[in-house]
């Protein structure tokens, strides 16, 4: 190695050292040299450069090792008037990672913490659009590379077997009437442990379904391409469709909590614009945002003495 690159052994040394503290496992062995044994899961905007293969998405991508958050990191470009349309953020870590209403978001080493800035020309009414595209392209990069199916459950989450291993925060700037931009944050537990956080949130990770670690830049690939097809055709009825058919929260029993106050009833349809129509108390109610709660069903559970139970099966929550 020495020769060829023309440097001092000890210059050789000092290179290996310094991969060894990036987290690469580097065995050597007297003069016979140095074998790498391992490389570490770090995300690298070049290798993600030369997989992709959309048009538009992604093809400005950057790659922080730690930032509070990736959204806010891109609203910042926002505010100062930067940021071209399809352009992304990703991080290792966000230590400050934010979910709807300033709720956090843990984001650990090895998942996936992405945000994508998007000037659509979009009617503000419409701009729940891009969180069905989102969702949409997100199932479908999953279920081709994993073959897991995930379900969407209104307003923003994806699960896996009613466990959250995805969520999305959608933030916007806009006039009185016209969309600036919208920066759509997507967290995903890819191969960081979902075990380790607090039951209560009911998540799980691509590592956990799978038993394996994925390979997060193919991911990130596959969903940028998913993404740009879904976004550039998020106005035909194809995405509200498949939006709709994968979604778990349809026909469920559910309780919206809302600002204006808390409505239990069944969810007979979801509407174009997003809206979730509930049928409560006999008439049907068009719910734009919330936290959405899925109930059983009051026969799966009324306990031993007959006592009806509300039990809560799982939480999330958007804002519209
Ligand atoms: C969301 O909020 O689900 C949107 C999460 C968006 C995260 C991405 S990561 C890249 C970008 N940069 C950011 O700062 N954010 C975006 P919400 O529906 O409000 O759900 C938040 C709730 O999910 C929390 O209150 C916890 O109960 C739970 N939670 C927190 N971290 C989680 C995780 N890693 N996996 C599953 N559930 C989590």
């Amino acid at each position: 190695m020495a020769q060829r690159l023309a440097i001092s052994r000890a210059a050789v040394w000092k290179r290996i050292e310094a991969l060894r503290r990036e987290g690469y496992v580097i065995s050597s062995s007297t003069g016979r040299g140095y074998r790498l044994m391992r490389s570490p899961d770090l995300l690298d905007a070049d290798r993600i450069g030369g997989i992709l293969r959309t048009g538009w998405l992604g093809r400005d991508l950057v790659v922080l090792s730690e930032v509070g958050s990736t959204n806010e990191a891109m609203m910042r470009l926002a505010r100062e008037g930067k940021g071209k349309n399809g352009a992304v953020i990703l991080a290792e870590r966000q230590s400050e990672g934010r979910g709807r209403l300033s709720r956090p978001w843990a984001s650990p080493e090895g998942g996936v913490w992405m945000s994508m800035i998007l000037r659509p020309d979009l009617p503000l009414s419409e701009l729940y659009r891009i969180n069905m595209a989102l969702s949409v392209a997100i199932c479908r990069a999953i279920d081709s590379l994993f073959g897991l199916k995930l379900e969407i459950k209104w307003p923003n989450d994806l699960l896996v077997s009613e466990r959250k291993i995805c969520g999305i925060l959608m933030e916007v700037m806009a006039q009185v009437d016209r969309l600036d931009c919208v920066v759509a944050g997507i967290g995903i537990n890819a191969n960081n442990d979902a075990s380790a956080f607090p039951s209560e949130w009911h998540s799980t990770s691509l590592f956990s379904e799978l038993g394996r670690p994925v390979d997060r830049e193919e991911l990130i690939a596959a969903i940028l391409l998913e993404a740009e097809a879904a976004l550039d055709g998020m106005l035909g009825p194809a995405i509200y469709e498949e939006w709709r058919r994968r979604s778990c929260t349809l026909h469920r029993r559910v309780r919206i909590a809302s600002q204006s106050g808390d409505l239990e009833g069944t969810v007979v349809d979801l509407d174009r614009d997003g809206a979730l129509l509930l049928k409560c108390n006999g008439e049907i109610r068009r719910v734009l945002a919330g936290d959405c709660i899925h109930l059983r069903p009051l026969s799966e559970t009324r306990d031993e003495s007959g006592a009806v139970e509300s039990e809560v099966v799982k939480s999330g929550m958007v804002e519209t």
